[in-house]
């Protein structure tokens, strides 16, 4: 087998980028070890609950980022973190050349339910700024805590997967992952159809009409609503995650935040031969105006996401 630590000694990149990745590695490891243990501790993931010895709770995704920011603290290469549980980036007094921005814990909504949630990080040269576009990412990733503990990692130009052993150590499970180019799986919130555009309208009723329709092919549909699952799934076989801009999510943008989830999961997604866009533009183009920007988020199999790019396109804007 071979380990993380193997994996990112062999990789052609400097070795204080790979520290960083490193760090995220033994942070998610360590939160890994908190939400499976989560339930006996009486941990619900919700915030202002109380313990069994009437101790004021911390919710779960305060206590990732309480970990992650740990972790980084300890890594002399790491100078910035953003964080989606911290309005302002964080700038820690040392001469790191790296930025992390991260979901700490993505998915929160279905801690209690024992549904797969994850951590999601990007890294950026810090001396370049917080609004640098996903196209600029140094390394990205996501671990995703299920029935294995998964590591996604990517430096840009391949994509592998690392499973969380019994003793701590992140194996490598596979290397160099394609996601399918074809796909008949889609996932998105279908209570919002009321809400969406024209084209995600368009784009959804062909799959719905299947193999009759014009998609020619029968469509399934997932939505985990755990965006970490949700993409692993997308990842490991093939498909498209869709959070488009709708009527209620116009105003603010998007749903999902671009610098610690769309970002992330598209230098991924595209890492692996997929294809991200947000139906109008490619995400990893965009230049960010905020640290907590949101996005629309289609992402996945390269012929999915082109149907939807073709629907956008002869789609006028609103
Ligand atoms: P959550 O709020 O539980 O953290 O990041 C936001 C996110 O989850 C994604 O993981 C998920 O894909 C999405 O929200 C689900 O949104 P809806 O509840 O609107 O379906």
């Amino acid at each position: 087998m071979t380990t993380l630590s193997d994996w990112l000694a062999a990789q052609p990149v400097d070795p204080k980028l790979a520290s960083v990745v490193a760090t995220m590695a033994t942070a998610s490891a360590e939160i890994a070890d908190v939400l499976r243990l989560a339930p006996i501790s009486g941990q619900t993931g919700l915030a202002g609950q109380t313990n069994v010895q009437g101790e004021a709770q911390k919710a779960l995704d305060v206590i990732s980022n309480d970990i992650v920011l740990n972790h980084i603290r300890k890594n002399p290469d790491i100078s910035i973190l953003v964080s989606e549980e911290l309005d302002e980036a964080v700038h820690i007094e040392n001469q790191g050349r790296f930025l992390v921005a991260t979901d700490p814990l993505d998915g929160s909504s279905n801690l209690d339910v024992n549904v797969t949630v994850g951590t999601i990080f990007s890294v950026l040269d810090a001396t370049k700024g917080l609004l640098q576009p996903g196209s600029a990412q140094l390394a990205a990733g996501y671990a995703a805590y299920g029935p294995a503990t998964s590591l996604v990692l990517t430096f840009g130009t391949s994509t592998a997967v690392f499973t969380l052993d019994a003793d701590g150590t992140f194996q490598l499970t596979l290397d160099n992952m394609t996601v399918a180019t074809a796909s008949a799986e889609y996932a998105i919130n279908t209570a919002r159809e009321r809400l969406w555009d024209a084209a995600t309208r368009g784009y959804v009723a062909e799959n719905v009409a299947g193999e009759t329709g014009p998609a020619g092919k029968r469509h399934n549909m997932r939505w985990v609503g755990s965006m970490v699952a949700d993409i692993h799934r997308i990842l490991m076989r093939g498909g498209i995650f869709l959070y488009p801009l709708d009527s209620e999510t116009i105003s603010k943008g998007g749903r999902l935040r671009l610098l610690y989830e769309a970002n992330p999961m598209a230098l991924l997604v595209e890492a692996a031969g997929g294809r991200s866009t947000t139906g109008r533009e490619r995400i990893l183009d965009l230049v960010p105006t905020g640290i907590h920007q949101r996005v629309p988020v289609i992402l996945g199999s390269a012929e999915e996401v082109a149907r939807v790019e073709a629907w956008y396109a002869k789609t006028p804007a609103n």
